[in-house]
């Protein structure tokens, strides 16, 4: 009597243990995709981000309550100028897109403003973002914006890459940089340099040339400085790839945002770069006021300094506006009047 009551307990069990086997090949995929998006926390960044956030808000208020001299305020804003165009005409345009070509002493000139800005070293910005356009919103793009914009804009930067940033990373042609001298040269000093041209010279002249208080100096134009300029940039990885208009391919996620481009000197016409990656003004007009890129390479290329400005014909636009633009382009417009 027990044994045949126990066999319909074993088979119930050899049910049961199936439907969980089911259950579980049915979840596989799913639970194998959210194990791929655990967050491998890097504690030592969260730390150095929490603080950075601390210390721009006491900047701030520091600014606010009239204590810190106008001098240094318009200091920090020229300094985070200069440093922008490094990352902008330098790590972006020249070197991750080669746009254009530049002689040597602009090549010192943007690499000094790039070690500035503290963005990683040209080199890494340079993988990162050739990997980000090759591979854009799948696991390989290292700030994947399907990931939603807090991971787009600053959470990449707290946590483990995906395994398919290096994997399919290791893809990317980087010789060209490798036979750069300065860009090989700023990547073996980038740990010393880095720190006095980010944070030490631009807390230092302040104090040194109009006596401002060293601990003023410290928080408005260094960390309130770095800090904003950052967010100015990710906005170009998160805004730009969910808010704003998509005029030459509305396929892909990236955007055209006027807000972000004026934040990040002409590095918001996002649908436009990443349709035609290889303009050296990252956008269909050359407009300075959104563009402040743009008026920097061709001031260099007036001096001979930038030369082979690379552009896209117009005719080529229309024809991909027509083609796969949301209808937002106003020759859209023109060509549905017609
Ligand atoms: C920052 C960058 O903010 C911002 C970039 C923005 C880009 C925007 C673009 C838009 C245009 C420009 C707009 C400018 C506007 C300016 C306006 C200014 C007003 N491919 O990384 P690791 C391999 S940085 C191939 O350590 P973990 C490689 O072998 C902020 N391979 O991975 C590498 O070794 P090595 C300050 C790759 O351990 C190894 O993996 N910086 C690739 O997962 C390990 O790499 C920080 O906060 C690849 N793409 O760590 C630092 N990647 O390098 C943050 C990696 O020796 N970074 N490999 O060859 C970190 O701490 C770490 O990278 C991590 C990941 C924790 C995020
Ligand atoms: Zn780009
Ligand atoms: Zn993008």
């Amino acid at each position: 009597m027990a044994a045949m009551s126990g066999a319909p307990l074993l088979l119930a069990n050899a049910t049961l243990t199936s439907k969980l086997q089911d259950d579980d090949h049915r979840y596989a995929e799913p639970m194998k995709k959210n194990r791929d998006y655990e967050w491998q926390v890097v504690w030592r960044n969260v730390f150095a981000f929490v603080y950075l956030h601390a210390a721009a808000l006491y900047g701030f208020y520091l600014m606010f309550t009239g204590k810190v001299k106008i001098w240094t305020i318009l200091f920090g804003l020229l300094f985070a100028i200069m440093a922008g165009m490094g990352v902008t005409a330098g790590a972006h345009r020249l070197w991750a897109h080669r746009s254009y070509k530049a002689r040597w002493p602009l090549r010192l000139f943007l690499a000094l403003m790039q070690t500035m800005a503290f963005q990683n070293h040209i080199y890494e910005w340079v993988r990162d973002h050739r990997v980000h356009h090759k591979f854009t919103e799948t696991d390989a793009d290292p700030h994947n914006a399907r990931r939603g914009f807090f991971f787009s804009h600053i959470g990449w930067l707290m946590v483990r890459k995906h395994k398919d940033v290096f994997e399919k990373g290791a893809t990317v042609d980087m010789s060209d940089l490798e036979k750069d001298p300065i860009v090989m040269f700023q990547k073996k000093t980038y740990m010393v340099v880095m720190p006095l041209l980010c944070f030490v010279v631009p807390a230092w002249i302040p104090c040194y040339f109009w006596g401002e208080n060293a601990w003023y100096s410290w928080y408005v134009a260094s960390i309130t400085r770095y800090t904003v300029a950052l967010h100015f940039t990710w906005l170009v990885n998160s805004a730009a790839h969910i808010w704003g208009n998509r005029p030459y391919d509305k396929n892909i996620g990236a955007t055209d945002n006027k807000a972000v481009a004026i934040c990040a000197f002409g590095e918001g016409w996002h649908n436009y770069h990443h349709v035609f990656p290889w303009d050296y003004k990252a956008a269909e007009l050359g407009n300075y006021s959104t563009n402040l890129s743009t008026a920097l390479i061709d001031f260099a290329a007036k001096h001979g300094l930038a030369y082979d400005l690379k552009t896209v014909s117009a005719e080529m636009i229309r024809q991909r506006v027509n083609r796969t633009g949301d209808g937002s382009h106003p020759w859209t417009k023109d060509s549905q009047e017609e």
